[in-house]
């Protein structure tokens, strides 16, 4: 059948509007960009029924005519901040999980023969960006950052920035349909335009090669850039200048010895300032230079044995509900974690806004970092393994510069099937080859307990990892606390083992026993008999327990003692310490004191 005309005009107006491209090469370091912030107020409207979706329908479309109708209107609709989830903004949005059409009016001059790139730190699931009524690029995955250039739309003047974002649980999504944390749905981190020269520096790799302690290896890319391009890297502070041309591939190889460097270790969180420049564009970075190594079953830092003191997180925002964001509530989680005299922190299970990981930086906490391969997985479909790729991939290109981070931890609390195992091993080969400077590890629970005081972990991956977590709850799960005291731990010993998780919930306040479940005694006893137990363990390197901070949980139902929250945390969601928190901080206190003098 030959379509009228009317149809074939729909179908070409209806394509042109929902054609949209994948997001642009990611741009690294984007702190030290050239940028026009977009946060603040965002006008927005709820699409419970995805109305907009198959027709675009919300696009700040104006009626034409006195008698035409059109039913909404961006300038009177209410607001939402960005950065910040919809869920902790407006009450009626607590338990909304769906569309969120954001859109924005912004006096924008662009320059001449420069572009301009739209940067999402992060929008949680799916993103779908559209520039003066024109479709820009679709973006998939709620927790890393993606960009897209907006030169050919922006005008010279007065723009629109429409963002339809969705947060609906699909089995085949990345994570999938039930993590234990709020799906906080929205444009969770900033929005801002990046001015670059046309052909610029997407990223780069300044780090020491793996095992040496002096000499730095690395490259830079250029976008859009002609071969034979000339490439700078300059430490001032060093008196250190390399020269490099790139490829055809836009990528220029470097390597040179940096014999006077300061080491950035937790002690002394050194960072130079690194100059990068190409023919046509320059940035700037600080970048700490350390070593991170495995040797046996010892993590070497600097070529020196180390033990983790850590913690893990959620990025729940410290004194307040919702996601948190930005420098303040890094400053205050980073503090809670300098109090408990943690070295180390877990950022489970997700990437965290890079806000975060700079400071982790700048204080001197080394960092794991996480995808949500969380639990249960479509483990079997190509696309899923592309998503998870896609994101350690976003994570890795955003944050392989930063010394903070350690470690990529490419699944958490899997089980060990077929599909699971070549699923995982696809993630830890993708980790290696985009990042040959840092372990990968993941956050193993593949295991069984013939008798309350053995635990055999049998999970194939962990020959695969440098670093190996295991996840056990051994005196709130799995029996009392006491069974701790007399454990055979029936697990890998030829390589560093972390305890990625244990701990118990406790509500705030509330006191009783010792085996008083939600008492914060029955806690603190937990915690008690677990670092007694684990400290036995002749090939433990670090801990992280379960969790800092009481976190939102829609699994999490029981009225009073939860209300909607898991109470593992150290610190209650309104910010009080409970008793557990001081027994970890005297056994951390106690163990850097003890390392410092040995280091003296
Ligand atoms: C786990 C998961 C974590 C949960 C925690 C719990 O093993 O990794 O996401 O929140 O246990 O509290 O049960």
């Amino acid at each position: 059948m030959i379509p009228n005309f009317r149809t074939l005009l729909c179908v070409i107006m209806f394509s042109i509007v929902s054609w949209a491209q994948s997001p642009a090469p990611l741009v690294q370091n984007i702190f030290h960009r050239n940028t026009v912030s977009l946060n603040g107020d965002w006008h927005y409207i709820v699409d419970s029924h995805d109305i907009g979706v198959g027709r675009h329908y919300y696009l700040n479309a104006r009626p034409g005519t006195s008698t035409a109708v059109v039913e909404y209107d961006f300038a009177v609709s209410p607001t939402l901040q960005v950065p910040g989830d919809w869920n902790s903004q407006h009450p009626e949005l607590l338990l909304y999980e769906g569309t969120v059409w954001y859109e924005k009016s912004f006096v924008y001059h662009p320059q001449p023969n420069r572009s301009t790139l739209l940067y999402i730190g992060a929008a949680n699931y799916r993103a779908h960006v559209w520039i003066n009524g024109q479709s820009l690029c679709e973006h998939e995955g709620g927790f890393t950052p993606f960009n897209c250039d907006a030169t050919p739309l922006l005008k010279d003047g007065e723009n629109v920035a429409i963002i339809s974002v969705n947060d609906t649980r699909h089995t085949d999504d990345v994570p999938a349909l039930a993590p234990d944390w709020w799906n906080y749905g929205g444009i969770t981190r900033d929005v801002m335009l990046v001015e670059v020269p046309q052909t610029f520096i997407t990223d780069y790799a300044v780090q020491l090669e793996r095992g040496s302690t002096n000499h730095i290896a690395g490259w830079v890319r250029i976008a859009g850039a002609p071969a034979s391009q000339k490439i700078t890297v300059r430490i001032p502070e060093l008196d250190l200048t390399q020269t490099a041309t790139a490829g055809d591939d836009g990528i220029a190889h470097l390597a040179f010895d940096a014999p006077k460097l300061q080491l950035w270790s937790p002690e002394n969180p050194k960072l130079y300032k690194v100059e990068i420049a190409s023919d046509a564009d320059r940035v700037s970075d600080e970048i700490g230079f350390r070593s991170i190594e495995v040797r046996g079953t010892e993590i070497l830092l600097n070529g020196h044995p180390i033990f983790l003191r850590g913690i893990d997180t959620h990025e729940e925002a410290p004194n307040r509900s919702g996601r948190a964001h930005g420098d303040d509530d890094a400053q205050i989680m980073l503090g809670w974690v300098r109090d408990l005299g943690c070295n180390f922190v877990r950022l489970a299970h997700y990437p965290y806004d890079e806000h975060i990981i700079r400071m982790a930086d700048r204080l001197g906490f080394m960092l794991w970092e996480e995808v949500p391969v969380y639990q249960t997985i479509d483990w079997s479909t190509p696309a899923v393994l592309n998503k998870a790729k896609q994101q350690l991939t976003e994570l890795i290109t955003r944050d392989r510069n930063r010394g903070a981070v350690i470690m990529w931890s490419v699944t958490n609390e899997s089980r060990a099937t077929p599909e699971r195992n070549a699923f995982v091993r696809e993630l830890i080969k993708t980790a290696r080859s985009l990042d040959s400077t840092r372990l990968v590890t993941a956050a193993t629970n593949q295991f069984t307990r013939p008798d309350p005081h053995t635990l055999v972990l049998n999970d194939p991956i962990v020959d695969d990892l440098d670093v190996w977590g295991i996840n056990e709850y051994v005196g709130w799960y799995y029996g009392v606390p006491a069974d701790l005291d007399t454990m055979k731990w029936s697990v890998p010993d030829n390589k560093p083992m972390i305890v990625s998780e244990f701990g118990g919930e406790a509500k705030q306040s509330m006191h009783g026993p010792i085996d008083q479940r939600w008492a914060e005694e029955n806690q603190e006893e937990i915690y008690k008999h677990q670092i007694t137990a684990l400290q036995k363990i002749p090939f433990l390197r670090g801990m992280t327990p379960w969790v800092l901070k009481d976190f939102r949980s829609p699994n999490r139902q029981l009225p009073v003692l939860q209300d909607g929250y898991n109470r593992k945390g150290l610190i209650s969601d309104s910010g009080q310490r409970k008793k557990a928190f001081y027994v970890l901080q005297q056994f951390y206190q106690g163990m850097a004191a003890q390392a410092a003098s040995v280091g003296k």
